[in-house]
């Protein structure tokens, strides 16, 4: 297997927390967009929407979604379980994870790619939009604080791919200025705890 990563990218990082969390050592080969190397005929082969990451398995099959190549890993590997057990705790990390992708990485995706400088002349941004994410994002971060008063982690306070998938989220926030607020201390409190893990800079 190879993964075809991209260092900054948020949903790279979230593959590359899953692997190391699962304890796997899989070879990554970095793609440079500043080079156009994801645009190029061979890349596009692997993934014809451009992106990264691609999990390559040997017979060339290529995996892309960052939650498709999660899902492959824990059913090949499903020790530590990071998408739960049971019927329900597979739903409840499956709806949360989806939260944390739908409500606050991808507004924050939208605010990088609106107003940041890296984007200009590579897609029509609409700064405004951005802002507007922005502000969302802030709000979800309020609601999520109240969420998750009282537990150690997002579901059942055990470490789950809904905590990768923030995480990244969450570092890409600061990347573009956008930070929770220093009252939303039950998200302070767990942004340490996830950090601190020792795959947290995977
Ligand atoms: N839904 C995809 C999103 C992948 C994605 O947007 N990757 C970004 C980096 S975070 C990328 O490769 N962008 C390059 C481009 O759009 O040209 C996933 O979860 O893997």
């Amino acid at each position: 297997m190879k993964l075809y990563d991209l260092p900054a990218s948020p949903n790279a990082r979230r593959v590359r927390i899953f692997i190391a969390e699962k304890g796997l050592e899989i070879p990554s080969i970095a793609i440079d967009m500043t080079k156009g190397e994801n645009k190029r005929p061979e890349y596009l082969a692997k993934n014809s929407l451009g992106k990264m990451p691609v999990l390559e398995l040997d017979d060339g099959t290529c995996i892309t979604e960052s939650a498709a190549i999660c899902r492959y890993l824990d059913d090949i590997h499903p020790e530590p379980p990071l998408l739960g057990r049971t019927p329900l705790e597979r739903a409840q990390v499956e709806m949360w994870n989806r939260r944390m992708e739908l409500e606050i990485l991808v507004p924050l995706m939208q605010v990088f790619s609106h107003t940041h400088e890296m984007w200009k002349g590579v897609l029509t941004q609409v700064p405004e939009w951005g802002e507007v994410c922005r502000v969302n994002t802030l709000a979800r971060l309020d609601w999520l604080d109240g969420e998750i008063a009282g537990r150690d982690y997002i579901v059942n306070d055990t470490y789950t791919v809904a905590d990768i998938t923030l995480q990244c989220a969450l570092v890409l926030g600061k990347a573009v200025g956008v930070r929770a607020p220093g009252n939303l201390s039950n998200v302070g409190a767990w942004f340490e705890r996830a950090a601190g893990r020792p795959t947290a800079r995977a």
